[in-house]
């Protein structure tokens, strides 16, 4: 190992055709977790299980450990803010589903090597905050304001670039009201969890994850665009490494599914019984809400519609869907897709870009359902015959 940041911190790459997870993408997914998809029974995530991102440390603030928020640049009147000022503005509570960029790009090919999420990058919280126009309203955003960047209390190197986690929203997006940006200190009705940005994050409704600042500690109105790493070299579109490329903003459609029946402790592939099987999951999109789901049980060749649950009076947040689909025996794909008011829909194809960013690929879900004799109940209720120790190693 040299003694340059460079030699540590690599530029991006692409795996090779063959190559498999690398111990670097291990460690990454053993810090960052997905959530378990059949916790999409939960319309909001339970603590714990709403997916993590991470790219650097998480910050360790002890308890009443004094936080000060500064609000400076292109403002008329700068702030220096304690939670306890904080408090005092209007706070409201919103249902927010919140995805990461990069969900889905562990299945690309050629595969970026990063963070190797295969679809579970999602999550769905009440998150209780000042909304962040109260606050810019009352430090009064100068009119030549192009953009305001958040700076998080996180620090490292990445790509060979040493940085704060810094983002940048524009200044119409940080000062409108659809979507309503928020400077949140709950999520799910108790303080912020460390690994979700205690004490104070930002959360930007129907944006992708990288928008929302954790450890959130500075606010700065700049008026020229805001050219962090964060913002323009990483989390933008592009095909080639030279490519200026096109930033990921808004979160595109996608419906996942509770995977059915049971399933193999190692390949993960999923056991139905013959007959009836309710398939059932949830539908989001950061663009416009979900008109249409559909279900496929033969791998994409054909589809039905799934039911939509009624609209619960969440904007921002997933919606359940449901299909009784009935299983014969044999080898199934089932997938599903979601189809969002402006006309957005989910590929068959992957769309495919350096980062893996913004990935909406359907997805695909191998189910088996045995022939009747086989695999139909032997140790399901007590067993009816000793398992054995092979079979127990985990
Ligand atoms: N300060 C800071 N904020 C951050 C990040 C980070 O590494 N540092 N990661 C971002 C990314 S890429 C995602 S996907 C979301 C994840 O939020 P969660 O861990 O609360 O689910 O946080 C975002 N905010
Ligand atoms: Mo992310």
């Amino acid at each position: 190992m040299g003694h340059r940041l460079a030699d540590v911190s690599a530029p991006a790459r692409l795996a090779a055709p063959d190559e498999g997870i690398g111990r670097d993408e291990l460690a990454l997914a053993t810090r960052n977790h997905g959530l378990p998809l059949e916790t999409l029974r939960h319309e909001v995530s339970p603590p714990g299980l709403h997916y993590v991102l991470t790219h650097y440390d998480i910050p360790y603030v002890p308890p009443d450990t004094p936080w000060t928020l500064t609000v400076g640049g292109r403002v008329r009147r700068p702030l220096r803010l304690d939670l306890t000022d904080l408090r005092a503005f209007p706070q409201i509570t919103t249902r927010v589903t919140l995805e990461c960029a990069g969900n889905g790009r562990a299945l690309l090919s050629p595969r970026p090597v990063s963070q190797p999420w295969l679809v579970e990058a999602v999550g769905t919280a009440e998150w209780t905050g000042v909304p962040l126009r109260l606050l810019l309203a009352e430090a009064a955003v100068e009119a030549d304001a192009v953009d305001v960047v958040f700076t998080g209390a996180d620090h490292g190197v990445e790509r060979g670039v040493e940085q704060d986690y810094r983002r940048a929203l524009p200044v119409d997006v940080a000062t409108g009201t659809d979507p309503e940006v928020l400077l949140a200190v709950g999520m799910n009705g108790a303080p912020l969890p460390p690994q979700h940005g205690h004490p104070l994050r930002l959360i930007v409704p129907g944006w992708y994850g990288m928008a929302h600042v954790k450890w959130l500690r500075d606010i700065t109105v700049v008026d020229t665009p805001f050219t962090g790493f964060q913002q323009s070299v990483a989390y933008r579109l592009r095909q080639d490494p030279q490519d200026a490329g096109e930033a990921v903003t808004r979160i595109a459609p996608r419906a996942l599914m509770v995977p059915p029946g049971f399933p193999d402790f190692m390949s993960r592939t999923r056991v139905v019984r013959p007959g009836p099987v309710v398939l059932e999951g949830r539908a989001w999109s950061g663009r416009a809400p979900v008109t249409r789901v559909e279900v496929s049980a033969d791998g994409g060749a054909t589809w039905r519609d799934a039911d939509q649950e009624p609209d619960t009076g969440h904007p921002w947040a997933w919606r359940g869907w449901r299909h009784t689909w009935t299983a014969a025996p044999g080898a199934h794909v089932l997938a599903v897709r979601a189809t969002d008011a402006g006309g957005a829909t989910q590929p068959m194809e992957q769309p495919w870009n350096r980062g893996g960013f913004a990935n909406n690929l359907v997805q695909r879900v191998p189910v088996l359902c045995p022939e009747p004799e086989e695999g139909d109940g032997r140790d399901r209720e007590g067993g009816d015959g000793p398992v054995e120790a092979e079979s127990r190693d985990h």
